[in-house]
Formats: structure tokens, sequence, C-alpha cells
């Protein structure tokens, strides 16, 4: 693919945007960072668009210009489904009729791994798993990624389904030793995809090259993309401060983790 005009970032302000925002600038002319709240993009280049992903009209205007977008925007975690509902639903549908309406952007969408949240520890998934949400976040990013796959049949637009598995600055618990993602491998992720020269719209694992990682994106081997980092190098320091998991613990049950246990919140 050409080098990008215009790399549109939602979620710019957020814990993972905020990290990788500034990293973009090689792989395109211009770079356009938008939130619903506020921040300081730190980087006087960069254009900052202040917009509410619910909002229909301002996601037509925020998407109009730019040929690719990386997608991060959205409910992070489990929460009301009123407002996983205007920021996930609804938000993914605007922004794909703004990509329909506006020159068919290539896009990374920012899925989840609690999309298959309850698939066991035991179990090794292609990007072929059976889909088995945790919650009702995880359904909504079930929702982003079928609305992916339509606009691409349909309308011919190109999607990175990147299923993120625990994207930090280090592993946080014994769980990640499975599911963690540096950022240095999101950034490497998200230039492999935007300079493939044909994508589709694959479902991909976002997981370094942990030896414990759950995953496999052997389908996906024709983007390139070679995760450099390994969470084993955190093993001792996690295993001394996280305590193991009892057997009924939901991390030793269910990929998941503790999502799995969360309520469906009023
Ligand atoms: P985050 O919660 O820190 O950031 C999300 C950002 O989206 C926030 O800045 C928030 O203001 C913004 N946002 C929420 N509702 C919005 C709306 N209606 N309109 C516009 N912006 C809105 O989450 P984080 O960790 O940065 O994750 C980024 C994305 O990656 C999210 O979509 C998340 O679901 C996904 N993801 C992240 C993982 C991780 O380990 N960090 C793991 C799996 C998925
Ligand atoms: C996610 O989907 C969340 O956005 C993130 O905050 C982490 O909780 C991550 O999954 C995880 O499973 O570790």
């Amino acid at each position: 693919m050409k080098p990008l005009k215009r790399l549109l970032i939602t979620g710019a302000a957020g814990q993972l945007g905020a990290a990788v925002r500034n990293r973009f600038g090689h792989i395109a002319d211009k770079v356009r960072l938008s939130d619903v709240a506020d921040f300081d993009a730190e980087n006087a280049e960069a254009e900052t668009v202040r917009c509410d992903l619910a909002d229909y009209d301002a996601v037509q205007r925020l998407v109009a210009g730019c040929d690719g977008v990386v997608h991060l925007g959205g409910v992070s975690v489990e929460d009301k489904f009123s407002k996983i509902l205007k920021a996930n639903i609804e938000g993914v549908y605007n922004l794909y009729e703004a990509a329909r309406k506006n020159g068919s952007p290539r896009i990374l969408f920012a899925s989840s791994n609690h999309v298959i949240g309850f698939h066991s520890p035991l179990d090794r998934l292609d990007n072929t798993a059976e889909i088995k949400p945790d919650g009702l976040y995880g359904v909504s990013k079930s929702f982003g990624e079928a609305t992916a796959k339509l606009y691409h049949a349909k309308f011919g637009i190109e999607t990175a389904i990147v299923r993120i598995g625990s994207c930090f600055p280090e592993p946080k618990d014994r769980r990640m030793l499975s599911t963690w993602l540096s950022h240095d491998d999101f950034v490497s992720l998200v230039v492999s995809v935007f300079r493939a020269p044909l994508l589709g719209c694959p479902v991909i694992y976002g997981v370094s090259a942990n030896d414990a990682a759950w995953w496999d994106n052997s389908k996906v081997s024709y983007l390139g993309w070679q995760p450099q980092d390994n969470a084993e190098r955190f093993r001792a320091i996690v295993e001394d401060q996280s305590p193991m998991p009892g057997r009924d613990d939901p991390a030793a049950r269910y990929q998941g983790g503790k999502f799995t246990t969360d309520p469906i919140f009023e």
C-alpha cells in the first residue's frame, strides 16, 4: 500500500492511544488524533479533533480526508449497556458509515480477547475460533468484528480486526504472561497493517511472542508481522508479586480471567 496521506487515531487520549499516538509520523504525511476527552497531543505536527463517536455527523467530518484509521476509541472494559451501546455499537456503525462515504480508508479495529474470553486457558485458538464473549463489552467487540466483515464483503473496506490481549507497559499478573502485547509490538503491527499491499479483513491476535501465549497467528503470516517481545522476561517478578490462582479462580478457568465474573451493570 502507498504511504498514507492522513492517519486517524481515535481514542488517542486513552491508555494505549497516549502511549503510541506520536509513533506513526513515518507511515503517514499527517496524523489526526481524536477523542471525546480533552488531551494535550504534545506534538505540534498532529491535528487534534474532539469528537464523540456516537455523533453520526461529527464522525463523518472526522473521517473525511483520512485514508487510514486506527480505531481505539470506545468503552474498554465491562460497563453499563447504555454506555457500551453509544460508544462501541453506535460508534462503530458511525465509523463504518463514515468510511463508506469518505473514500473507504483502511481500518485497524481494536477488538479484544474478551470476544473469546470463555475459552479455557488449555485451548489453543487460531483466528477461526468460536466466539465466546465474556461480557457485554466482549459482545460489543463481536459486533465491531461483524461490522468490519460486512463492510469488507459489501463495500471492499479493508480492516485488520485485532483481538488485543493485554497491551500495557508490562504484564501485571500471571494471566498476562500469556496475553501481554508490548507497545512496541503494537506499533509494529500497525505499521505492518498499513504497509501490506493487500490486507483483506483478517482476525489477528494482538499478542507478543510470549512463550505462554494461547493464540496462533499463522493464518495471517502473509502480513509479515513478527512481534519481538516476550512476557517471559517478567515471569520471576510477576510470580513474586501475584499469587498462584486457585483451581476455581476465573483466571485459572477462562482466558478472559476476571471479566468472566463481572456482573451485568445496571
Ligand atoms: P482506554 O479506556 O484507556 O481508552 C479508550 C479511549 O476511548 C478513552 O480515551 C476514551 O475517552 C475514548 N472514548 C470512549 N468513549 C468514546 C466516545 N463515545 N467517543 C470518543 N472517544 C471515546 O482504553 P485503552 O486501554 O487505551 O484501549 C484502547 C482500545 O483498545 C479500546 O477500544 C479497547 O477496547 C481496546 N483494547 C485494549 C486492550 C488493552 O490491553 N489496552 C485490550 C483489548 C482491547
Ligand atoms: C481489554 O479488552 C481491556 O481493554 C484492557 O483494559 C485489559 O483488561 C485487557 O482486555 C485484558 O484482558 O487484559
